[in-house]
């Protein structure tokens, strides 16, 4: 497969303005038949021949300006359609029809049928297996599409924009036009038909225009969606007033299907969603997947400015929609939100998602620069680093200036497929600075380290901070350039409290310190003792911080920081480096530095003055994977788990009786579903794990009680998961897993976390229950969240049980993985990657995992999409 470069790009010698599309739905034989205004670009010679995308279509006819064309006007291979012989004005039609087989699309890109409705994805590359296009984001045209289908089976008939003319047709069969007037690129286009139920709303724009809301769900489902359609007015406020955006049609769709590849799809007035992400009640879904839904909701509905009204011009940009969609849907969920948990849920998953990634054979930078298969591309480096860049770039310019930068891009750029430099001009105009340093950070992969040194000066009062940066080599980029760093700081007094800092250096701007060079010294003045830094408060920078920090030091900022963030990072620093130093047999932690991380974990626990939310988080010790990922080499997994439940024991008999109080203490409201609940519930459930498995009297009985009360998902869930992993007790483990399984074997969703759960049973037993579930009767690779349930967190979280036996899960992964390459390789692939850190453990095992890539890679066929990860997977 060739490689796709940045610096190859050239705008298209044709485009296309105007697309009228005419769709006759049925599952086996679908007629599309498209008429395209194509527009000769300046400088095109007449005599250039006009190149169509296409992927496994089948063309069943071909006119210009309405004249069928002659066989040898055009050639087709299996991604294009050529046409040799135009007319020489500068514009004129094409028409193509092309017939198409939904219910035999496997990969769910282009046109394909879920659970009988017809919908489409199109993003990166659908589009060309529904009709043969120019298939690339700077392609913009207005869209009308006429759709025809049977009344009864799909009497929703839905497309991009506003809806025009409907009506009935012979034979049962009905029709209804869609018209959307905003340019758009092929891959946001969009259409379904099917029986659903629909609930509906209104929405009134702050200049007063009326909005028609609609989500589309499975029928008897509606009811489900009215946490999503909260979410969707909060979002529509939060964006008129944090950015001035308003919403532009008459209508927003939005439509569940239950056979999706990604979270959802931001397709112009028409967005389709994973159903798991839209149905939830209290009885369904957890406090975190209502917490999902509210950001996914919150960032396609952002998308209609980033991303729809200013586009990419090519795929190398992807980060150019995703990083500042993924920005303002954090943001939003921050001011919905506890701010410092929300931020430490990012960081979480920042830490434990990108930071591998780009430490690993995955690394690439948030803008590549080459790629086969741009489905591989769509990462949590591109999004979340690529949103940690749009926050720097807030952090270093002020909230003024960003806000002056977006209303700048959005007034420069409407309607047009724009590039990062556009989007760093604006800030550099708005703020008055140069970016050209910052413009860095989306050209180079890897995470920055910054060593830190501090020195104090009795003498003189003078502290000096030293902070040292450098960032690692990854595949295909050896020497590195200095990036812009803001480090946010504090200095802390002996009592806690912060004292103002005093400076004449020119790195420090309010209370960040910017790192422009690879040395950046700064010295304090005006102190009386040595104080206590407290460096990068709320992640200001998406970097690897060195800091030789005492253990004292350390549990000093986790109860005194002003930073809630930092207070957690404390916690979790220690925590990860106790485990680390245990599973090595290290010596940098004495029994007594064991307790004081034990007390300190526990003290934060019961606090009631600290929010309940940000106690489970600090509770929730970091897993086996992040423990491995810093050892970084050699690792047994076997050890890593007996450290983390020595430690969980230790916790659990502090805790104690006091942890089974509060416990019993917490959400005595169950029915209620507001954020403090939520908080009281998140923090009950991150307890019941320690008391259970130090035997903490009256847990067992306390957690089976809970499971068989629950009166939300959350609390079924929490005692669930507790159950089955910590309570020893397999009789009880079974009998509860059975009961839960009874109540919801037929609600996909939910039984898709009954998979989950038991995915992460570890050790050989683990891997035991991982190959009864791979035969049970409702796992099957056709469903990407049923695929993913059960595969992923196996794969990507679960090692004691992975690498049991010889590593025989890599063998059985592997095989799952080849299977579903040949349905859908953009899944396959995706699911892959979740093994990216498979070095770091030790030899016989890892070797087991090498094994494995190599028999994917001799698979024939194999996609692409799984050829390029593996393929680095194994460089
Ligand atoms: N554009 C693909 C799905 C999303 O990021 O919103
Ligand atoms: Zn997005």
């Amino acid at each position: 497969a060739p490689v796709i470069r940045l610096k190859n790009y050239t705008p298209p010698a044709y485009t296309i303005t105007h697309v009228d599309m005419d769709v006759s739905l049925a599952a086996e034989d679908t007629v599309v038949t498209t008429t395209m205004k194509v527009v000769r670009q300046a400088g095109t010679p007449t005599s250039a021949p006009l190149v169509l995308d296409g992927d496994e279509l089948s063309l069943d006819g071909l006119w210009i300006n309405g004249d069928k064309a002659d066989d040898a006007n055009y050639s087709t291979t299996p991604v294009e359609l050529k046409i040799h012989r135009l007319p020489e004005t500068a514009a004129f039609d094409v028409t193509i029809r092309t017939r198409l087989a939904p219910v035999k699309n496997t990969k769910l890109m282009g046109l394909y049928q879920s659970s009988g409705v017809f919908c489409t994805q199109c993003e990166a590359e659908g589009f060309r297996r529904i009709t043969y296009f120019l298939d690339r984001p700077d392609v913009l045209a207005v869209y009308k599409v006429r759709l025809e289908a049977d009344k009864a089976t799909c009497p929703i008939l839905l497309a991009n924009g506003n809806p025009g003319e409907a009506g009935e047709l012979p034979d049962g069969r009905h029709f209804a036009v869609w018209h959307d007037p905003h340019p758009k690129p092929s891959y946001l286009f969009a259409m379904v038909g099917g029986d659903l139920d629909v609930l509906s709303d209104t929405f009134t724009t702050a200049s007063g225009r009326h909005v028609d809301l609609n989500i589309y769900v499975e029928t008897g489902k509606a009811a489900q969606a009215a946490y999503a359609m909260d979410a969707l007015k909060r979002s529509m406020v939060w964006d008129e007033l944090e950015y001035g955006c308003e919403y532009d049609l008459e209508v927003f769709n939005i439509v569940a299907v239950s056979d999706f590849n990604m979270g959802a799809m931001e397709n112009k007035g028409l967005n389709v969603f994973n159903d798991k992400y839209v149905l939830a009640d209290a009885d369904l879904a957890t406090d975190a997947d209502f917490a999902n839904i509210e950001a996914i909701i919150a960032h396609e509905y952002f998308h209609n400015w980033t991303g729809n009204r200013i586009t990419c011009r090519d795929w190398f940009q992807l980060c150019l929609k995703e990083g500042l969609t993924v920005y303002r849907d954090q943001e939003f969920s921050a001011d919905q939100r506890s701010r410092a948990v929300q931020r430490i849920q990012q960081v979480r998953w920042l830490k434990s998602g990108q930071f591998p990634e780009d430490a690993g054979p995955l690394a690439h930078p948030v803008r590549p620069s080459a790629y086969k298969e741009i489905n591989n591309f769509y990462t949590a480096t591109v999004y979340q680093k690529g949103a940690e860049l749009v926050r720097m770039i807030a952090t270093l310019i002020g909230p003024e200036a960003y806000r002056a930068g977006t209303d700048l891009y959005f007034e420069r750029h409407d309607g047009e497929a724009a590039v990062v430099e556009d989007f760093l001009k604006c800030f550099e105009d708005a703020a008055g600075v140069d970016l050209s340093q910052f413009a860095r950070w989306y050209e180079q992969a890897g995470t920055p380290n910054v060593d830190v040194e501090e020195e104090w000066d009795a003498g003189s009062c003078k502290y000096t901070l030293v902070l040292r940066q450098h960032t690692p080599p990854t595949p295909g980029q050896q020497s590195k350039k200095l990036v812009p760093i803001p480090v946010r700081f504090g200095l802390m007094g002996s009592d806690g409290s912060d004292i103002e800092p005093r400076t004449r250096s020119s790195a420090v701007k309010d209370d960040v310190i910017v790192l422009t060079r690879r040395e950046t010294k700064v010295t304090f003045t005006g102190l009386k003792t040595k104080p206590t830094p407290s460096l990068l408060r709320g992640f200001s920078a998406p970097v690897k911080l060195n800091f030789a920090e005492t253990q004292a030091s350390r549990l000093f900022r986790a109860e005194h920081d002003s930073d809630l963030f930092n207070r957690w990072e404390a916690l979790d620093g220690y925590g990860l480096s106790l485990l680390s130093d245990d599973a090595t047999g290290g010596s940098s932690f004495t029994e007594k530095d064991r307790e004081a991380f034990v007390l300190a974990l526990c003290k934060t626990a019961l606090d009631d003055s600290i929010e309940p939310q940000f106690r489970a988080n600090a509770l929730s010790l970091p897993n086996e994977m992040a423990v491995a990922r810093n050892i970084g080499k050699n690792v047994d997994p076997a050890i890593v788990q007996q450290s983390r439940s020595a430690l969980l024991k230790s916790i659990g008999r502090q805790l104690g009786k006091r942890g089974l109080d509060l416990m019993t203490k917490l959400d005595t409201d169950p029915n209620a579903d507001d954020l403090a609940a939520s908080g009281e519930r998140a923090l009950k459930y991150s307890l019941l794990p320690f008391l259970l498995v130090s035997g903490v009297e009256g847990a067992h009985n306390l957690a089976q009680s809970q499971f068989v009360q629950a009166k939300t998902m959350t609390d079924r869930m929490g005692a669930l998961s507790a159950i089955v992993h910590f309570s020893g007790d397999e009789v009880m483990s079974e009998q509860c897993l059975e009961a839960f399984y009874d109540r919801y074997e037929d609600n996909d969703l939910v039984l898709n976390t009954w998979f989950t759960l038991q995915a992460m049973v570890p050790n050989a037993a683990g891997l035991e229950r991982f190959e009864r579930l791979l035969d049970h009767p409702k796992f099957s690779l056709n469903n990407p969240n049923r695929a993913r349930s059960l595969l992923g967190p196996f794969a990507a979280n679960n090692p004691t049980a992975f690498y049991a036996n010889g590593a025989k899960g890599a063998t059985l992964f592997a095989q799952q993985i080849m299977t579903l390459d040949d349905k859908n390789p953009q899944i396959a692939a995706r699911l892959l990657t979740v093994i990216s850190s498979y070095r770091v453990f030790k030899a016989p095992i890892s070797d087991a995992v090498t094994e494995a890539l190599r028999t994917i890679r001799a698979k024939e066929p194999l996609s692409i999409d799984v050829q390029e990860i593996v393929d680095s997977l194994l460089s």
